[in-house]
């Protein structure tokens, strides 16, 4: 089965990468992903300085998916800008995201990162556990901003990681937007932004920061994200490359974003979980999916939801 995609005139040799976060920090983990079966290497976002990220415990799972709030634990970007190079040797895409606590920020790991010529740029928008920083992607303006003077200092194709919409006015808002500036690609979601979970055993929160609020991955997230790639698959008419993110478990799960829409997908939670294995598993069971169903492709079956 073909499982190979395109995106932004990049070639995956298969449609599963980790999510941003996800096993991406360290030197150590990267090498694993280039090892593994991940169609490509996705950095964990990266500020200009190294981060600790916030107290823990900042990672909880449950039943049916995840919390976080990890406070963007990173390297900080000339960690990164030196490890990609050494990263080609894997053979497969690099994808290094970029995140900041201000424009410049931004700006600055745009800059250093590019002379080392990841394949794509993906900046994250929508961080929700920096304390007392909102998610930037729910700001249109502030969004403008920072993509517009991120394409003047850009080559290589950008994209851009959003949190989940709720609503088709906010839907048509970011799209409207994203249509006057230089992006090649979306990735939705990010975790579903200030949930809790909590013990009722115990009668505490489960992680640390933020009084235990934090964001919401796998499996429960899975109908907001699937909802996301379909609006923004349909008001870019199916123009825009969409990397689908948010409850991918399994082989079928992956379907369904492809269906919807999504070009590729990136697993977070279940990556956490299960390890680096799971990216084998995905891809037989896709590609039974997709051999039961007469599909040939990835492309084949991309968007291809029927509605009633
Ligand atoms: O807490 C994090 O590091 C984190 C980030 I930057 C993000 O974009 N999404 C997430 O769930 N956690």
């Amino acid at each position: 089965m073909n499982l190979s995609t395109t995106i932004a005139g990049v070639t995956f040799p298969t449609c599963f990468m980790n999510a941003a976060g996800a096993c991406c920090v360290t030197q150590e983990e990267l090498e694993a992903l280039g090892e593994s079966h991940a169609g490509a290497i996705v950095t964990k976002s990266m500020t200009p300085q190294p981060r600790e990220g916030n107290p823990g415990p900042r990672y909880h799972s449950f039943p049916g998916g995840s919390i976080n709030s990890m406070g963007l634990p990173n390297l900080g970007y000339p960690a990164y800008a030196k490890l990609i190079p050494e990263l080609r040797r894997f053979g497969k895409p690099i994808v290094a995201s970029i995140a900041g606590l201000n424009p410049q920020d931004f700006l600055e790991a745009a800059k250093a990162i590019e002379l080392a010529k990841p394949d794509l740029v993906e900046v994250n928008l929508s961080c929700p556990n920096l304390p007392g920083e909102p998610q930037i992607a729910y700001d249109i303006e502030a969004s403008r901003r920072i993509l517009l003077e991120l394409q003047e200092c850009l080559t290589i194709p950008m994209g851009v990681k959003l949190p989940p919409y709720f609503d088709p006015v906010h839907h048509e808002a970011m799209a409207g937007m994203l249509e006057g500036v230089n992006v090649s690609f979306l990735s939705l979601i990010n975790s579903v932004g200030n949930g809790l979970v909590i013990d009722p055993e115990s009668e505490t929160v489960v992680i640390k920061p933020k009084g235990g609020f934090g964001g919401i991955g796998g499996t429960i997230i899975k109908p907001v994200a699937l909802a996301n790639v379909r609006a923004f698959w349909k008001l870019f008419q199916g123009r825009m490359p969409i990397i689908g993110v948010g409850g991918v478990v399994t082989g079928t799960d992956a379907f369904e974003h492809l269906l919807c829409g999504a070009s590729a997908v990136q697993v977070g939670t279940t990556l956490v979980e299960e390890g680096l294995t799971a990216f084998e598993r995905l891809e037989k069971e896709l590609s039974e999916v997709l051999t039961k169903k007469g599909y040939a492709s990835v492309d084949d079956c991309r968007g291809r939801l029927k509605e009633l």
